[in-house]
């Protein structure tokens, strides 16, 4: 009795001082990580009178400055004002405060903002990982049973064939317990890119089952997935374009789910996403397991080859199969892509010929990640990685990139968050991040400060500055995701999900509305974290490898 009477004293004194200190104001949106002591740091306020802003530490200003008039922004609804404190450089935790709002959450400034959540959305993938126990030892309180064996899997009659084969490991794909292997191709090549241009980015020794066997945990995680990929080949070349159910599994533990998996009928996409990355990383992998490589190289040959006599094998869901279609009309980024890395692993004189003959531009295009995306990694990897490539060849391609990256700056500098989209498409997060990972190549080309900033200022948005207030990476900032359409997060009985795992982002299509309700109908604020909204609150092995790729490049670079 005596101690409840005291807590009851305890909260009303709490609630008195609660009010005479400022109060946190949801209209301030920060990149909730913090800001880098020499880069870019901007922040957002909406709906507000004033003209300046403070930033405080410990009750005294620090640092006083204006705030720009952005205007009504279009996609929010919301007047828009932005500060920018980039001359406040010294390390520590500060807030924002503003009169008549009131402050920020706290921040840091900070050399060391990025390694922590790079490395939690590298571990994410060890999350995902299909058919195999995760460990109390690497998964703490993540830990859960092996799912979806996938020893015996049927051939679908859209394959021709009948019988079973093993198709086993791999990671789940998103919220949702299948493999495509589409999808998985462009996953690949986006963290082999990383690896590429940071080969020592990652350690081995990320606590996950390989670490501490000399080599780097990203090439580990990287072979999981490969290793899967490798079983999805059928004996002609050609590639099955997907492992799945029929319907998607519940919202139960991977353990539980007993649905049989069947193999569904080959495609070109699949079959020329096979052969890009396995073609990739065969170069890779030489470096450590010389016969792995030649499986990869002999694999991605065979793959190529199929796709040349079948170049238009259009992947459609069977009546039966509901689970993801990555349906895609147009296999030129497939085929420019897949040649690409051909020739460069190998430098065939037919690839090259190959190349010549499936030339695309380069090309950023929201919406379309693992559609079109994929034909830039060719040209990542033709100026960062081809031996015999001309250098007038090369010059070329850079300047291509640099053009591509500076109408994306012009577009990120024109709006009022700092960002490129136009659209919020299903997935926008990733089309922010993709196109980070073109300035990330452009800066690497020019070494410009303005690509670094512009980088930054789409990290910034993915981070909380933007029209939700969300930090939209689970377990990284103030205000997160705490319901993700994620089966292994919403199976378990944790409350928080699983850290590291980026949410799709606003949907302005919001193609789940009929099955939830939206609260706001303005594109940038089409977002809900709630479970059920698989449009905006879903993960993905695709949209999480562009956010490993642009928290190591932010944490390698200053
Ligand atoms: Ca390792
Ligand atoms: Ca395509």
């Amino acid at each position: 009795m005596k101690s409840t009477q005291f807590s009851g004293i305890a909260l009303i004194l709490l609630f008195i001082v609660a009010c005479s200190v400022k109060n946190i104001s949801p209209d301030i949106r920060i990149n909730q990580l913090g800001y880098l002591p020499n880069s870019l740091k901007t922040f957002v306020v909406v709906n507000t009178n004033a003209t300046s802003f403070k930033i405080e530490k410990n009750g005294s200003t620090i640092y006083k400055g204006e705030l720009i008039d952005k205007g009504l922004c279009a996609a929010s609804g919301e007047n828009v004002k932005t500060g920018n404190f980039s001359a406040l450089t010294d390390t520590g935790t500060y807030y924002i405060y503003i009169d008549g709002k009131g402050i920020s959450n706290s921040f840091k400034i900070s050399p060391d903002l990025y390694s922590e959540v790079a490395a939690a959305s590298l571990k994410a993938f060890y999350y995902q990982r299909c058919s195999m126990p995760i460990d109390s030892a690497y998964g703490k309180e993540y830990a859960r049973e092996a799912g979806h064996p996938d020893t015996v899997c049927l051939f679908h009659p859209s394959t021709g064939k009948t019988g079973t084969k093993p198709s086993p490991w791999g990671w789940y794909d998103a919220g949702d317990y299948n493999k495509y292997v589409v999808n998985g191709g462009v996953t690949v090549a986006t963290l082999l890119s990383l690896y590429e241009m940071f080969p020592n980015a990652v350690s081995d020794n990320t606590n996950i089952p390989e670490s501490n066997n000399n080599i780097s945990d990203l090439l580990d995680e990287v072979k999981y997935e490969l290793d899967w990929m490798l079983t999805m080949q059928d004996n002609d070349g050609g590639v099955f374009h997907k492992l799945t159910n029929k319907n998607f599994d519940g919202f139960n533990k991977p353990n539980e789910c007993k649905a049989d998996r069947y193999f569904v009928s080959k495609g070109t996409a699949a079959t020329l996403n096979f052969a890009a990355s396995m073609a990739q990383a065969s170069r890779i992998y030489k470096q450590v397991d010389k016969k792995l490589a030649e499986t990869y190289l002999l694999a991605a040959e065979k793959a190529y080859k199929w796709a040349v006599k079948n170049p238009d094998v259009q992947f459609k869901n069977p009546q039966d199969v509901v689970t993801g279609q990555y349906g895609d009309a147009d296999m030129s980024e497939e085929f420019f892509w897949a040649a690409a890395e051909l020739f460069v692993s190998t430098s065939k004189i037919e690839y090259q010929k190959e190349l010549n003959s499936r030339h695309i531009p380069f090309k950023y295009t929201e919406g379309e990640n693992w559609r079109q995306f994929v034909g830039n990694f060719g040209y990542f990897s033709l100026i960062s990685k081809a031996s015999n490539l001309p250098e007038v060849e090369k010059e070329k391609i850079k300047k291509a990139i640099l053009a591509e990256a500076d109408s994306i700056q012009k577009i990120v500098q024109g709006n009022a968050y700092g960002i490129n989209l136009s659209k919020y498409y299903w997935g926008s997060n990733s089309d922010v991040l993709d196109a980070a990972i073109v300035l990330a190549y452009a800066y690497s080309i020019s070494e410009k400060n303005d690509y670094l900033n512009t980088i930054i200022s789409l990290a910034d948005y993915i981070f909380g500055e933007n029209a939700t207030g969300y930090s939209f990476v689970t377990g990284f900032g103030s205000h997160t995701p705490m319901h993700p359409h994620h089966r292994l997060s919403g199976s378990d009985s944790i409350a928080n999900p699983i850290p590291g795992f980026l949410v799709g982002g606003p949907n302005e299509n919001k193609e789940d509305k009929n099955d939830i309700t939206y609260t706001y109908s303005e594109p940038a604020r089409s977002y809900m974290d709630i479970q059920n909204s698989y449009a905006s609150n879903e993960v993905a092995i695709n949209w999480n490898a562009p956010l490993v790729f642009v928290t190591y490049f932010l944490s390698n670079i200053e």
